[in-house]
């Protein structure tokens, strides 16, 4: 949500800046914003790649997903594959499944997995958090007596049926709010792989 209010922010400033200068000469300077906004989301598209966590079935239009939580230290472990807040982005194409073999790693603490609407901001805590697609959450997601304990792994899978911006996060309380979240994004036009940020 920051990236997509902030560029809707621009773009009002910008409306705002030209419709201020509507005497002529300033209207340049209120454009520059507005046009250098599509450019920077578009970058993470040109940069993608599948890493040796992900693989691609074309033919079976399915997507494999090894994602480990607590794979390294970094964001006090509450991480997938070593990313959080955000600073890492998976794609996969509307109309493939997505297979997620989940495992928690860290030694300390229970985590989940599920694929939120949300894209950043999280809020502490969830009561009864509905996945975007059927299937799209680990069990028990927000407990952490029966979520996914450490050294526990689990499987879900769910069909991506609808292109969108969302997130992967983990439900556990504060986890995803402290940046145990990534972003998941299903493409529209076929486009697949991951990309770091
Ligand atoms: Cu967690």
């Amino acid at each position: 949500m920051n990236r997509f209010f902030t560029s809707s922010l621009v773009a009002a400033f910008g409306l705002v800046a030209v419709g201020c200068g509507g005497g002529g000469d300033g209207a340049a300077s209120g454009e520059a914003p507005a046009t250098e906004q599509p450019a920077a989301t578009e970058a993470p598209a040109a940069s993608l790649s599948v890493p040796d966590w992900m693989s691609v079935d074309e033919a079976g239009k399915t997507v494999t997903l090894e994602i480990i939580a607590g794979k390294d230290d970094s964001n006090n472990r509450w991480n997938f594959n070593g990313y959080s807040r955000g600073n890492g982005t998976i794609v996969v194409p509307a109309g493939y499944n997505v297979v997620i073999n989940f495992r928690n790693d860290d030694p300390n603490i229970a985590h989940s997995i599920g694929v939120d609407s949300g894209t950043g901001n999280f809020p502490a805590t969830f009561q009864n958090p509905e996945p975007v697609f059927v299937g799209a959450i680990s069990a028990n997601a927000t407990s952490m007596q029966e979520g996914t304990q450490p050294g526990a792994s689990e499987s879900i899978s769910f069909m991506a049926d609808a292109a969108g911006d969302y997130s992967l996060i983990c439900y556990i309380p504060a986890h995803a709010a402290t940046g145990m979240w990534i972003n998941f994004k299903v493409s529209a036009d076929g486009a697949v792989g991951f990309a770091s940020s």
